[in-house]
C-alpha cells in the first residue's frame, strides 16, 4: 500500500492527478479489449508492480521513430510508467553507456537473464552478404539477433521494419533486409506501423504482466486487440464512402468537408490497425482525421505493394 501511495505522490509531483492516471488506465483497458472491470487491475500493474521483467531492446535497420514515438509523443508520463514496470537492461537510444561499456552491459544482461527477458526489436535485419549491410560494434545485425532473440522468453517486433522488413526491405533491397521472424526463422509478436502506436506496445506489455501471457494474435503475429479490424471499418469518414462522397484533390471543398479519401489513395480498406480509435499524440489525431489518406504503413511490404501512394488502387 505504501509503495502505491509513493507512486501516486510521484505522479502528483509530475503534475499528473490520480484522475488523469485513471483516465489513461480506462483508455488502455478499452484498447486492450478488456471490460471496464479490469481498470483497477490495470492501474495496479503500474502502481504496485509485482515483478519487473528484464527487457533487452535492440535497434537494427530503421529510423528510430518507434522509440521516438514511444518516448516522446504519448501521455508525457507513460514512458516513465513503463520504464518503472520494466527493467530495461539495454536500449541504445536511452542508455548512458556507449562503446565497450554498452557492449559489456548487453552481455552481462544476457548472462544474467537468459530465458527470462523480453526482447523488443526495432528495425529490419540485413541477410545478404552474411548480414554485411548492417553492423553494430563490428558484428552484423544478423549475428546479434541470432545470439539474443533465441535466448528471450519472447521477442516483440516493434514497428513495420522489425515485423515485416518495412522501408529498409523496399525494392530493390540489395542488403536482403527482412523482418526479425523471417530473418531468424522464429516466431515474434508483431506490432507493425511506421511508426507503430505506442499504446499497442503498452497494451501488450500490460497484458503480459496482468494475465501472464502475451495477447492473442492473428496469422501475421499481430495482437488482435489492435489489429483485428481494418481502418476502413472504424473510420469516421465511412458514411461518405458509402454515399460516394469523395475527395478528388487536396485543398478542395470536398477535402474541407471531410469527405472520404479513397480516391486520393486511402488504403484504409486493406489495412488492419486501430488508429481511428487509439489515435496518436495523446489521442490528438491520426492520418485520416488530419486529412491524409492511410498509406497502409502497418501492412507487410506496404512500401512496394500499396504504392504508388496518392492514387486509387
Ligand atoms: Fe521502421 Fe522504427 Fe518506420 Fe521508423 O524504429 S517502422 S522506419 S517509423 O522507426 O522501425
Ligand atoms: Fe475508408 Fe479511407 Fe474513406 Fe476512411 S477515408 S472511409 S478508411 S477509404
Ligand atoms: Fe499508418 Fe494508416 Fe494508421 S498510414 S498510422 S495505418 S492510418
Amino acid at each position: 500500500m505504501s509503495s502505491e501511495k509513493a507512486f501516486y505522490d510521484r505522479l502528483e509531483s509530475k503534475g499528473v492527478s490520480r484522475r488523469d492516471f485513471m483516465k489513461f488506465c480506462t483508455f488502455l483497458t478499452a484498447t486492450m479489449g478488456l471490460s471496464s472491470t479490469f481498470v483497477p487491475r490495470v492501474a495496479e500493474v503500474f502502481a504496485s508492480p509485482a515483478q519487473r521483467p528484464p527487457v533487452i531492446w535492440l535497434h537494427f535497420g530503421e529510423c528510430t521513430g518507434c522509440s521516438e514515438g514511444f518516448l516522446r509523443a504519448m501521455y508525457p508520463y507513460v514512458d516513465e510508467l513503463v520504464l518503472e514496470i520494466l527493467s530495461v537492461e539495454y536500449h541504445e537510444t536511452i542508455m548512458a553507456a556507449a562503446g565497450q561499456q554498452a557492449e559489456d552491459q548487453l552481455h552481462a544482461a544476457l548472462k544474467k537473464h537468459a530465458g527470462k527477458f523480453i526482447c523488443v526489436v526495432e528495425g529490419a535485419i540485413a541477410t545478404n552478404y552474411n548480414g554485411g549491410y548492417g553492423k553494430i560494434a563490428g558484428r552484423s545485425f544478423l549475428e546479434i539477433a541470432k545470439e539474443v532473440c533465441p535466448q528471450a522468453a519472447a521477442t516483440i517486433s516493434l514497428g513495420s521494419c522489425a515485423s515485416f522488413g518495412g522501408v529498409p526491405a523496399a525494392a530493390p533491397n540489395p542488403g536482403g533486409y527482412k523482418g526479425v521472424a523471417a530473418a531468424l526463422g522464429i516466431k515474434t509478436l508483431n506490432i507493425p506501423g511506421c511508426p507503430p502506436n505506442p499504446v499497442n506496445l503498452v497494451g501488450t506489455i500490460v497484458n503480459y504482466l496482468l494475465l501472464g501471457q502475451l495477447p492473442a494474435v492473428d496469422n501475421l503475429g499481430r495482437p488482435l486487440f489492435a489489429y483485428g479490424k481494418t481502418i476502413h471499418d472504424q473510420c469516421p469518414r465511412r458514411a461518405h464512402f458509402e454515399n460516394d462522397e469523395f475527395v478528388l484533390a487536396f485543398g478542395s471543398e470536398e477535402a474541407r468537408l471531410g469527405y472520404c479519401l479513397y480516391k486520393v489513395g486511402c488504403r484504409g480498406p486493406e489495412t488492419y490497425n486501430n488508429c481511428p480509435v487509439a489515435k496518436f499524440n495523446d489521442g490528438t489525431s491520426w492520418p485520416v482525421e488530419a486529412g491524409h489518406p492511410c498509406i497502409g504503413c502497418s501492412e507487410p511490404d506496404f512500401w512496394d505493394k500499396l504504392s504508388p501512394f496518392y492514387e486509387e488502387m
